[in-house]
C-alpha cells in the first residue's frame, strides 16, 4: 500500500515536471541554415505557460526583445542585451513578437506562441517595417 502510494506520487511529481520545465533555445545568427541573413532559429517556436525561451547569442552584434504593441495583454516586455545569452519565462498566454533591435528593419524578428493561441485581430497593422513583416507573416502561419 505505501509502495503504491509512493509511486503514484513519484509518477505525478514527474509528469508535473514535464509540464513545467521546457527550455527552448532559439539562436541568434548572423545566417540560418536555410542562408536568409540575420535570423532567429527557430524563428517560431511554440511554448506552454511556464516554458523557458533561452535566446543564444550565437553570433555578434545581435539582442532578443518584444517588439511594442506585440504582445500579449498583461504581459511584461523583455529584451536582452547586444552580444549576451538572455532567457526569460513566459507565463501569459498570447503571442509575442521578437526583434533584434539592429537588424529589425532587416528583417531579424521571431515569434513565441504561448498556449493554444490564434493571430490576435490587427496583430501586423502596427509599424513593421516591410521585410519583418513578411517573416513574421510566415511566422504566424504556423497557428
Ligand atoms: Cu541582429
Amino acid at each position: 500500500m505505501i509502495r503504491t502510494a509512493t509511486t503514484a506520487f513519484a509518477f505525478a511529481a514527474l509528469m508535473a515536471g514535464a509540464a513545467f520545465a521546457e527550455t527552448y533555445e532559439v539562436q541568434m545568427l548572423n545566417k540560418g541554415s536555410d542562408n536568409a541573413r540575420m535570423v532567429f532559429e527557430p524563428a517560431f517556436v511554440q511554448a506552454a505557460p511556464g516554458d523557458t525561451i533561452k535566446f543564444v547569442a550565437t553570433d555578434k552584434g545581435h539582442n532578443a526583445e518584444t517588439v511594442k504593441g506585440m504582445i500579449p495583454e498583461g504581459a511584461e516586455k523583455f529584451g536582452g542585451k547586444i552580444n549576451h545569452d538572455f532567457e526569460v519565462t513566459l507565463d501569459v498566454e498570447g503571442v509575442y513578437a521578437v526583434m533584434c533591435k539592429p537588424h529589425y528593419a532587416m528583417g531579424m524578428v521571431m515569434t513565441i506562441a504561448v498556449g493554444d493561441v490564434d493571430t490576435p485581430a490587427g496583430f501586423l497593422e502596427g509599424r513593421v517595417p516591410k521585410k519583418a513583416k513578411e517573416r513574421f507573416q510566415a511566422q504566424l502561419d504556423n497557428l
